[in-house]
């Protein structure tokens, strides 16, 4: 039987060269304002311009500006932007090279930029230590060491992380290294291998970003936009789509399907690809989260990328709170019949990366609860190092989300293996590197992981919640990388420079 839907579907999309799907095969999804005709095209960022020096170092260039940006058509809406007026160019580079970038700030505030799940110099590390004035320049490097994987770029400025990244600073950073580039996976960039940074917004009447609503819990939208834009459909000239996700909302959760629950192949999280594909028809976001997924579909075929309400609820208290309810589109995926495909989708290797267990025998080494925006009781202190870690040390961090409330756990520098959650391994989705978990309530996440320095007793490192409005409370701690014997040389900034809001007032209004 073919549904009334599905005919005007149909009808719909000859013109663009689809064809019906024939029966017993999944067919187009019939829901949600993505869909069909009519909607925008994904907008794809663009890849960042670099150049390579003679000294070898890959420089790039970005500049955090303000600007207006058609995030719905025909409605102009005032934004921030790195080279541009929304989001920020996707940065590239390989393993084993040095990048440089040099970050000047047009915008009437201090900001700063973090490379999330980048392993990098402390000083170079974007946190909420490493400010840029307005008009000022500010250009860190490094040295690329670490697996192929989808990172990203943002602002860290304490006290008002939420309020930059919601105005629409952001932007994704690709490594690539050789093992990555041997596994035939589609890698043609806004063709066949697809940016989708995944956040949501709400809007005044006026067409202004609605940066009012911002509850005791956070700001949560009732609009997702992806790239910048809402939802819209790619018309995709292959078998097979990769798609590279981030969920960079302040506090929303994506829990992310296909329509008509199609099954789709999770190649890669935070850190990079995981031990083996695992087929899944779900796969739960948390803030900060990234996924690589592969979608195949057959000539002709539509698939659409959803945020569908989230299942994990053990533990919260009326989720509904937290948008846990909400269903959004993310992305029309239309297969096209005019370019050539393959016959059939190739297969995948059975392994992606080699994946060692980092200490599978250490007893833990420190405790971390999550509780009234604050981690171990304590609020973020900009001047307090929360604790200090030996260089080259593997450690085992066990976190427990102590209420009722969504939190995740992120750490910059490194990346971690979740080596248990209550005591039993985790499942495969959740097996390979993670730079951020979502931590059910009353749960304790074993991360290890392993600190590489150099050391540096001047600039710690963070470790947070990356529900935005949580670490803008102060639901964030330092910690320094030091060699044996080395005493801290950190020079608390002075009151004067310590962002507003911070360490503040917030508490849980909603208890
Ligand atoms: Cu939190």
């Amino acid at each position: 039987m073919i549904s009334r839907r599905r005919l005007l579907l149909t009808a719909a999309a000859i013109p663009l060269g689809l064809t019906a799907c024939t029966s017993g095969e999944p067919g187009p999804s019939t829901n949600g304002p993505g869909t069909g005709t009519g909607t925008r095209a994904l907008p794809i960022p663009p890849l960042a311009p670099s150049r390579v020096d003679a000294d070898g170092v890959r420089r790039f260039t970005l500049t955090a500006q303000a600007g207006s940006h058609e995030i719905r058509p025909g409605t102009h809406t005032p934004t921030w932007g790195y080279n541009g007026s929304i989001l920020g160019p996707t940065l590239r580079a390989r393993r084993g090279e040095t990048v440089e970038i040099a970050i000047t700030n047009t915008l009437p505030e201090a900001t700063s930029v973090h490379w999330h799940g980048m392993h990098v110099p402390a000083a170079d590390d974007g946190g909420p230590h490493q400010m840029i004035a307005p008009a000022a320049t500010w250009t860190p490097r490094w040295h690329i060491d670490q697996p192929a994987a989808t990172l990203w770029y943002h602002p860290h400025p304490h006290g008002s992380t939420e309020k930059h990244v919601y105005r629409g600073l952001a932007g994704l950073f690709y490594l690539d290294d050789d093992n990555g580039d041997h596994l035939n996976l589609p890698s043609r960039y806004g063709i066949d291998d697809l940016p989708l940074v995944i956040q949501d917004r709400r809007f005044s009447p006026d067409g202004r970003l609605d940066e009012t609503s911002s509850s005791s819990y956070g700001l949560l939208g009732d609009t997702l936009i992806v790239n910048g834009a809402v939802p819209g459909h790619h018309d995709l000239p292959a078998r097979r789509a990769r798609l590279r996700l981030l969920n960079g909302s302040s506090g929303r959760l994506l829990d992310i399907g296909l329509s008509e629950d199609r099954e789709f192949t999770l190649i890669a999280t935070d850190g990079g690809l995981l031990p083996a594909p695992v087929t899944r028809t779900r796969l739960l976001l948390s803030p900060g989260e990234r996924a690589e997924i592969l979608v195949d579909l057959d000539p002709g075929h539509i698939a659409t990328l959803r945020a569908y309400p989230v299942t994990t609820r053990t533990g919260i208290d009326r989720p509904e709170r937290f948008g846990f309810d909400d269903t959004f589109d993310i992305l029309t995926l239309r297969a096209t019949t005019i370019a050539p495909v393959a016959p059939i989708a190739p297969a995948l290797p059975g392994v992606l990366a080699a994946l060692t267990p980092l200490a599978p025998d250490l007893p833990v080494t420190r405790t971390f609860d999550l509780k009234w925006f604050m981690i171990n009781g304590a609020k973020m202190d900009m001047t307090r190092i929360d604790l200090t870690v030996p260089t080259g040390a593997t450690e085992v961090w066990a976190v427990t989300n102590r209420e009722d409330w969504p939190h995740n756990f992120h750490v910059h520098d490194t990346q971690f293996q979740i080596r248990a959650i209550d005591g039993t391994p985790p499942p495969p989705h959740l097996a390979g590197w993670k730079d951020t978990v979502y931590t059910e309530p009353a749960r304790t996440y074993e991360l290890a992981m392993r600190f590489l320095g150099p050391a540096d007793p001047a600039h710690p490192f963070m470790y947070h919640c990356h529900l935005l409005h949580h670490e803008d409370q102060g639901m964030m701690g330092q910690f320094l990388i030091l060699d044996p014997g080395q005493a801290p040389a950190f020079t608390p900034p002075p009151m004067g420079d310590m962002p507003m809001g911070a360490g503040g007032s917030g508490t849980h209004g909603g208890h």
